[in-house]
């Protein structure tokens, strides 16, 4: 039970840090002031010296009961992660270790569990990193392809943030020129000199975030996965190709049309990328209830997608279904299945596009379209130079900034200091809110250091 006196900051809280199971190692950490209490409770002896790993042995404070003999780490405020006082416990992995462990610290009124995120959320209170780092570190954890981990970790290395960073930086020398000139002379008109050198400023900024912000979503993709909708009429074979990429038998396949109804995904990782397979309903009319609502599900996904791999049957060949042909865009992939069943040297395009000819029984084909899919999710989603935005976040509070720039663009033709300041402050909020330091304290800091005493 938590101590009613403290705050929830000020307890201390543990948790597990590794892996949820049996596990050859689990390690247990602790953050807040009761640490090395809690330390000297189970080991019978203080915190070991700083970063340094010590053997001990653990024993309950209840009975004296040995729990684990275990490593024990200690971390001290502030050079450790949340920037608290920090300890690690690194014992055998076992649920009944575990239970006892957790069930020793709890005695303590000032300990108890922590919340999701509280040890990162800490770390961003003390200071020790900004939001888009602690982001980075969420998404470092559940990345699953290399490329996710990759632009997970230069994220949280501070790559996105120090870009904001500067962006922040920029808006606040902008708002102290502009307030300084409000504080010094409130009764002159605009100065024009002043709008010369700040106005220009802005402006670039406000390309630089357009920029930014036409990226094609590729860090969110890269983040969520490209969504490729399979899109055919029944019986095409879509059933089967997800099974064949998948190497599982994910989706019911038989002769019958309408066989699929849910939407039905897998993960596929393709040369680092990760790309969502999604497979659904066969596009026709239907008189069955049931199969009409899938298709009305397929047409939205397939609507929704990142990408559309259409799907013609091979055995109605050379008919070719036209809704699945009305899908088709300048980026859709485009496949003839059941090659198996056609002759080896008709032309096969559709609508004189490239068309991959494969066949999911004998494997024919599929080699080539994996590339194809795996090029195309490659410049969906290769990171560039620049770090990108990652999150939804990022891209509404960045909307924000551009709106409020774009107001004060419009109003360079009858330009009022207080309103342009007033906007260039809420854009400096926005952008604030993604690393989250929104402080305007800040300002009057930066008013008055850069000015002198007599001016
Ligand atoms: N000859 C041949 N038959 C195939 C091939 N791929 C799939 N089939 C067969 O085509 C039939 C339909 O396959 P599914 O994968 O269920 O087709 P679907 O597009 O998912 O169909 P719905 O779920 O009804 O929309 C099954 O009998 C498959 O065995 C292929 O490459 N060659
Ligand atoms: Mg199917």
């Amino acid at each position: 039970m938590a101590s009613e006196s403290l705050h929830r900051s000020e307890e201390t809280i543990f948790a597990l840090a590794s892996g949820v199971g049996r596990a050859g190692v689990a390690v247990i950490r602790l953050s807040g002031q009761a640490s090395s209490n809690v330390c000297q409770e189970l080991t019978g002896a203080p915190p070991p010296p700083a970063r340094k790993a010590q053997l001990v042995t653990i024993s309950s404070p209840l009975d004296g009961e040995i729990i684990d003999r275990g490593l024990v780490l200690w971390f001290p405020a502030p050079a450790s992660f949340t920037g608290e006082d920090v300890l690690e416990f690194h014992l055998h992995g076992g649920p009944a270790v575990l239970a006892m462990m957790f069930e020793a610290m709890q005695r303590r009124c000032d300990v108890r569990p922590a919340d999701p995120g509280e040890f990162s959320r800490r770390s961003f209170m003390n200071g020790k990193m900004d939001l888009t780092a602690a982001e980075g570190l969420a998404d470092l954890v559940a990345a699953e392809t290399r490329q996710q981990a990759r632009q997970a970790r230069r994220q949280l290395d501070g790559a996105l943030g120090r870009h904001y960073g500067d962006w922040h930086a920029r808006l606040l020398e902008a708002l102290a020129l502009l307030e300084a000139e409000i504080d010094f002379a409130p009764e002159e008109e605009v100065p024009d000199d002043l709008l010369a050198t700040v106005l220009p400023k802005l402006d670039l900024l406000l390309a630089e975030i357009e920029r930014h912000l036409a990226d094609n979503r590729r860090g969110e993709r890269l983040r969520n996965g490209l969504r490729v909708a399979l899109i055919g009429p029944p019986n095409a074979g879509k059933s089967s190709l997800l099974n064949h990429l998948a190497a599982r038998d994910i989706a019911i396949v038989t002769d019958i049309p309408g066989t699929t109804r849910d939407v039905l995904e897998t993960p596929l990782d393709l040369a680092g990328y990760p790309v969502v397979l999604v497979d659904m309903a066969g596009l026709r009319t239907s008189e069955d209830p049931v199969e009409r609502l899938g298709i009305e599900r397929a047409h939205s996904e397939a609507a929704d997608a990142d990408l559309r791999l259409l799907l013609f049957d091979g055995a109605h060949w050379p008919e070719v279904d036209p809704t699945t042909a009305a899908f088709m865009n300048d980026e859709s992939i485009v496949a003839l299945n059941k090659s198996d069943l056609l002759l080896r040297n008709d032309d096969h395009r559709i609508e004189g596009r490239e068309t991959h000819l494969i066949s999911c029984h004998t494997g024919d084909g599929i080699e080539n379209l994996v590339t194809t899919l795996g090029e195309r999710a490659a410049r969906a989603m290769a990171p560039g130079d620049l770090p990108v935005l990652t999150r939804l976040r990022h891209r509404q509070a960045l909307a924000d900034v551009v709106g409020a720039l774009k107001r004060v663009q419009d109003a360079e033709a009858l330009p009022e200091l207080a309103l342009i300041a007033e906007d260039v402050r809420m854009a400096m909020q926005s952008m604030g809110r993604i690393t989250g330091k929104v402080n305007v304290e800040s300002v009057l800091d930066q008013i008055f250091s850069s000015f002198c005493i007599g001016k």
